[in-house]
């Protein structure tokens, strides 16, 4: 622990260098606030042992500076040592910044304890800090989980529904096409009944992934958007770009050969997808719009044998 000692009689800073040696401090002396000042700035102390009358800069404007000088959340405990024994002085000394008052002579006992107090107070405020960085961080995480779908862990539909509306007003300020995509699971009634849930479960954990993988952009979100549904967001992104996305996410899905026997197509897991592109109006009302022109496309491509895009 490193106390610093601001004081300017010779026998008063010896005296108490003295009584804070026996319970092991070695104090740094400043004969003066300002070497104090530039004390405190060269080793952060625990502690300030602080004179009030003193040539030039007086105890009371040296415990205001370094208030100033302490960063957010640093805080560094100030005990006056005075001979001014007013009511008045010892007011002005807390006000200023001071956490406690002693007036001198001090017995060894009493600043002993006054110290112990002190380390206290800052090992109590330290908890907190430490505490508070914790949830801090817990909170962030918490936010984060807020946005990401249990099963899958891509984004899930609210992430999805901020984002829309977030990338959509953006679009129709920059007057750039927004490309939106639906795809959904073929047959998956089917492999959940001949595999079981579990083995479902498992199956749209890797679909999720792999369409994730096949996005290129920052600004691309694909979204759990329902059971076995998936919605792909494509910021600046016009017809032809989004049906790009989509056949390099239908052929990524099925090549991940996950059998599927009781699909009534290939012998594999694949998914269909409608897509569907525009230049977003002004109003969130085409968002929804574009919502359901993919999901139009979607059936198309449902009632043209799955496993292909409609637009
Ligand atoms: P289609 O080719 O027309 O899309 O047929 P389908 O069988 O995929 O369509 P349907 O909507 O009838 O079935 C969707 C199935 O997805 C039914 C449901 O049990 C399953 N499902 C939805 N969410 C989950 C999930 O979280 N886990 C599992 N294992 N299955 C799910
Ligand atoms: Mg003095
Ligand atoms: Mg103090
Ligand atoms: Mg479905
Ligand atoms: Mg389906």
């Amino acid at each position: 622990m490193k106390a610093l000692l601001i004081e300017d009689t010779l026998t008063s800073a010896t005296l108490v260098s003295h009584q804070l040696r026996k319970i092991g401090i070695e104090p740094i002396l400043a004969r003066d606030g300002e070497k104090g000042i530039e004390l405190f700035k060269q080793e952060r102390p625990d502690l300030i042992l602080l004179d009030i009358i003193m040539p030039g800069m007086d105890g009371f404007e040296v415990a205001r500076r370094i208030r100033q000088l302490e960063q957010a959340g640093e805080w560094t405990p100030i005990i006056f040592l005075t001979a001014r024994t007013g009511d008045a002085d010892l007011e002005k000394g807390i006000s200023v910044g001071g956490d406690d008052y002693l007036i001198k002579p001090v017995s060894e006992t009493v600043l002993a304890a006054k110290v112990r107090a002190m380390q206290r107070i800052a090992q109590m405020r330290y908890s907190l800090l430490v505490l508070t960085r914790k949830l801090d961080e817990a909170n962030q995480e918490l936010t984060r989980l807020s946005s990401l779908d249990g099963l899958t862990a891509i984004s899930n539909r609210r992430q999805f529904d901020e984002t829309l509306l977030r990338e959509w007003r953006r679009a129709n300020r920059q007057g750039k096409p927004m490309g939106m995509l639906l795809c959904d699971v073929d047959f998956f009634k089917q492999f959940n009944d001949g595999y079981g849930h579990q083995v479902g479960d498992e199956c749209l954990k890797a679909v999720a992934r792999t369409l994730q993988q096949t996005l290129r952009r920052p600004s691309d979100l694909v979204a759990r958007y329902g059971g076995e549904e998936f919605a792909v967001i494509l910021p600046d992104t016009d017809i032809t770009g989004a049906l790009l996305v989509a056949e390099s996410m239908r052929a990524a899905v099925e090549n991940l050969r996950i059998t599927h026997r009781f699909s009534r197509a290939n012998g594999v897991v694949t998914i269909s997808i409608g897509a569907a592109a525009v230049i977003p109006g002004r109003g969130d009302a085409g968002s929804v719009r574009l919502i359901k022109a993919a999901d139009d496309a979607l059936y198309q491509a449902k009632q043209a044998g799955r496993n292909r895009i409609a637009a």
